[in-house]
C-alpha cells in the first residue's frame, strides 16, 4: 500500500451551510398546550382509516418540550443552520383573529435557544397544517379569504420574530398539499376536487405566498430574507446530449407553470391557461404582481425526478419517456432514486430565471432502520443514497450553480403525513415510547459531510 494516497477533491464552496429540517405538527405535539387551536391535521389524523395504524401528531417527537435537546443534536451533528415550521393555529387559534400570545412565546424560546448555540434558524410559515376554523369558514385554500389570513399571520410572525429571524420560507412544497389535500383527497383536508377547480386553490396559494413575502418585509424590525421553499417537478434530460438539455428546460417552465414559473416570472404560460375553459381561473394582473413579489432566495426540496426528457419535433418542443417499471425506489413507492434531480433541479432553475441564491431544503431517504440488538442502526442505504446525491449537489456547485446551503430531511424520525410512524427520514431514530433519540450510522456520515464540506 503506497501511503501517498490521494483524497478525491469534491469540495463544497467555502460558506456552504449545513443543516436539518423538521415541521411544526410532525415534531412538535404538545397538540392542546398553550392556547392551540386545532389544524386541519389534527381532524384529519384524528380520523379513523386516514392514517397508517391511526397514528396522529398529538405528541409526535414532543419536540414542544424537548426541544433545547435536540438543539443538541443539531450542534452534534456540527450543522449551523436548522429549517423549522411554525404552527399558524398556535399564533391564530380561532376566528377571533387574536394571537395567541403562548404561542408566539413557544417560538421565542426556541428561536432563543438556537441563536445561543449558534444555530441560524430558517422559519418555515406553512408546512401544511391550516388552521381549522379557515377550512370551516372558508373551505381552506378554496378560497382567497384564506390568501389574505395568511398575509396578515405572516405580519404577526414578522413582528414577533423579525428581529431574530433573519431567514423565512412562505409555503412549503404548494404541489404536494394541493394537489394531494384537494385533489385525490389523501392528504388533510381530504377534499376531492376536479381539475378545473383546482387551479382556483392554486393560485389561491401563490397569492397567499406573495402576500406573506410582502408582509413579512413590512413588518419586521430586520431587512429579512425571505423565500419559499418548493417541490418543484423536475425535468431530467434522459440522456445528458445538448438538445435533451434544452428540451428539459422548456419542460420544466411548463410542469411547474402553476407555481414556481409564475412566482419567478409573474405570469402563467399560455399552454397552463388554455387548459382551463373561460373564467374557471379567477385572477388580476394586481395580483400576480404580488406573486411575483422579488425574492431573497429559493428554496428546493429535491427528492425525485419527475419528468425524464428527450428533444422532440413536436409542438411541445419535447417528448416525455416513462419511468421502466423497475425503477428503483426507496422504501417510499413515490421516492424515485436518480442523485442527478439534484443537479439538473438546481441548474434548471439558475438557467431558467436566473435565480443567484438557491437552498436545498429538504432532501433525504425512507430507509427501513432496523435496529441490531444493541440499538445500533446500520442504514448503509441511507449513507449511499447521500453520497450520490450530494456528489450530483458538489457537480453543480463546482459549476458555479449558486446553492448556498443544505438541510437535511430530516433531523429525526417523525410524523410522516399518512404514513404514521411507519417511514422513517431521520438521522436520529427515535423510541416513540420513551422520546429517546438514538443516531443512525448516517448521523455520523452527516456530521463528516458537514465538518469537511465535502461528499464523504
Ligand atoms: C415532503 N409524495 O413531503 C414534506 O415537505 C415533508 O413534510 C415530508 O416529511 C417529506 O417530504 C418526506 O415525505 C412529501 O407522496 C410527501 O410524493 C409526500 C410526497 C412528496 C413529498
Amino acid at each position: 500500500i503506497k501511503n501517498d494516497l490521494i483524497l478525491p477533491d469534491n469540495k463544497f464552496p467555502k460558506d456552504f451551510l449545513w443543516g436539518t429540517a423538521t415541521a411544526a405538527y410532525q415534531v412538535e405535539g404538545a397538540y392542546k398546550e398553550d392556547g392551540r387551536g386545532l389544524s386541519i391535521w389534527d381532524t384529519f389524523s384524528h380520523k379513523k382509516g386516514n392514517i397508517v395504524n391511526n397514528d396522529n401528531g398529538d405528541v409526535a417527537c414532543d419536540m414542544y418540550h424537548s426541544f433545547k435537546d435536540d438543539i443538541k443534536l443539531m450542534k452534534d451533528l456540527n450543522t449551523t443552520i436548522f429549517r423549522f415550521s411554525i404552527s399558524w393555529s398556535r399564533i391564530f387559534p380561532d376566528a377571533s383573529g387574536k394571537p395567541n400570545q403562548k404561542g408566539i412565546d413557544f417560538y421565542n424560546r426556541f428561536v432563543d435557544e438556537l441563536l445561543a448555540n449558534d444555530i441560524r434558524p430558517f422559519a418555515t410559515l406553512y408546512h401544511w397544517d391550516l388552521p381549522q376554523y379557515l377550512q370551516d369558514k372558508y373551505k381552506g385554500w378554496e378560497s382567497k379569504e384564506t390568501s389574505k389570513a395568511f398575509g396578515e399571520y405572516a405580519a404577526c410572525i414578522g413582528k414577533n420574530l423579525g428581529d431574530r429571524v433573519n431567514d423565512f420560507f412562505t409555503i412549503n412544497e404548494f404541489r404536494t398539499f394541493i394537489e394531494m389535500g384537494y385533489g385525490s383527497g389523501v392528504f388533510a383536508p381530504g377534499t376531492k376536487l376536479p381539475e378545473e377547480k383546482l387551479g382556483q386553490v392554486r393560485h389561491n396559494a401563490v397569492l397567499a405566498h406573495g402576500l406573506a413575502v410582502q408582509a413579512l418585509r413590512t413588518n419586521s424590525k430586520n431587512k429579512v430574507r425571505v423565500g419559499l421553499a418548493d417541490n418543484l417537478s423536475i425535468a431530467v434530460p434522459v440522456v445528458e446530449t445538448r438538445e435533451n438539455i434544452k428540451a428539459s428546460q422548456i419542460a420544466m417552465r411548463e410542469i411547474n407553470a402553476s407555481y414556481l414559473t409564475v412566482i419567478l416570472e409573474g405570469k402563467y404560460t399560455e399552454k397552463y391557461l388554455k387548459s382551463f375553459s373561460t373564467n374557471a381561473l379567477k385572477y388580476t394582473d394586481e395580483e400576480l404582481k404580488i406573486i411575483s413579489s422579488p425574492l431573497d432566495f429559493v428554496g428546493l426540496n429535491v427528492y425525485n425526478p419527475t419528468h425524464l426528457i428527450e428533444a422532440a419535433d413536436n409542438k411541445d418542443g419535447y417528448k416525455v419517456i416513462p419511468f421502466a417499471k423497475s425503477f428503483p425506489t426507496t422504501t417510499s413507492k413515490w421516492e424515485l432514486i436518480a442523485p442527478e434531480a439534484l443537479y439538473w433541479a438546481t441548474k434548471h432553475v439558475k438557467d431558467i430565471w436566473n435565480v443567484n441564491e438557491m437552498y436545498i431544503t429538504e432532501n433525504g431517504s425512507s430507509s427501513i432502520d432496523e435496529k441490531t440488538a444493541d440499538n445500533k442502526i446500520y442504514d448503509t442505504d441511507r449513507i449511499s443514497f447521500l453520497r450520490n446525491y450530494l456528489t450530483q449537489l458538489q457537480r453543480a456547485t463546482s459549476e458555479g450553480v449558486p446553492v448556498k446551503g443544505y438541510f437535511y430531511w430530516s433531523l429525526m424520525d417523525n410524523f410522516e403525513w399518512t404514513s404514521g410512524y411507519s417511514v422513517t427520514f431521520g438521522l436520529y431514530n427515535v423510541d416513540f415510547k420513551t422520546q429517546r433519540r438514538y443516531p443512525k450510522m448516517s448521523a455520523n456520515y452527516f456530521k463528516e459531510v458537514a465538518t469537511n464540506n465535502k461528499v464523504m
